[in-house]
């Protein structure tokens, strides 16, 4: 190999790594999560390049150990879901947030490729888990693009 092949190889792969970084980068949405007496928190849904999706939820401001709190993506046919409206009628089920002693609940769910990110706008909603497994909404935020 004289210099410039081996000058070329270097870019060559220097090239494919640059290529291979790009393609890796996962797309990332989040919403900030508010709702009734002082619960707050954030949702990121990480999109990767494979189209499988993560999605981190934490939130704040629960009743300490108060239990499960059924949380899903909701979004609906018109693509005008919206917090105030609560009109996503349909939804994509995430992990439970379960309430630990101080009020915090995290949740990871991993999607696998076969759910496609639902169009139009959607927004993250924690459910009350009282009387009712799955109550009305107590926390919702809208998801935006990072
Ligand atoms: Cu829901």
């Amino acid at each position: 190999m004289n210099r410039y092949t081996r000058f070329g190889a270097v870019l060559a792969v220097v090239g494919v790594l640059a290529l291979a970084q790009q393609a890796a980068k996962p797309q990332v949405q989040y919403a900030t999560i508010t709702g009734a007496g002082g619960i707050e928190g954030t949702a990121v849904i990480m999109t990767l390049p494979s189209g499988e999706h993560k999605v981190f939820v934490q939130v704040e401001g629960l009743k300490p150990g108060s239990g499960s709190y059924a949380n899903h993506i909701h979004y609906n046919d018109k693509g005008d879901a919206n917090c105030q409206a609560q009109n996503g009628d349909k939804l994509v089920g995430l992990a439970n947030l379960v309430a630990d002693g101080k009020g915090y609940a995290v949740a990871f769910t991993e999607l696998p490729t076969s759910v496609k990110y639902p169009s139009g706008t959607t927004y993250v909603n924690i459910h009350s888990n009282s009387p009712q497994p799955v109550g009305a909404s107590i926390a919702c935020g809208m998801v935006e693009m990072k």
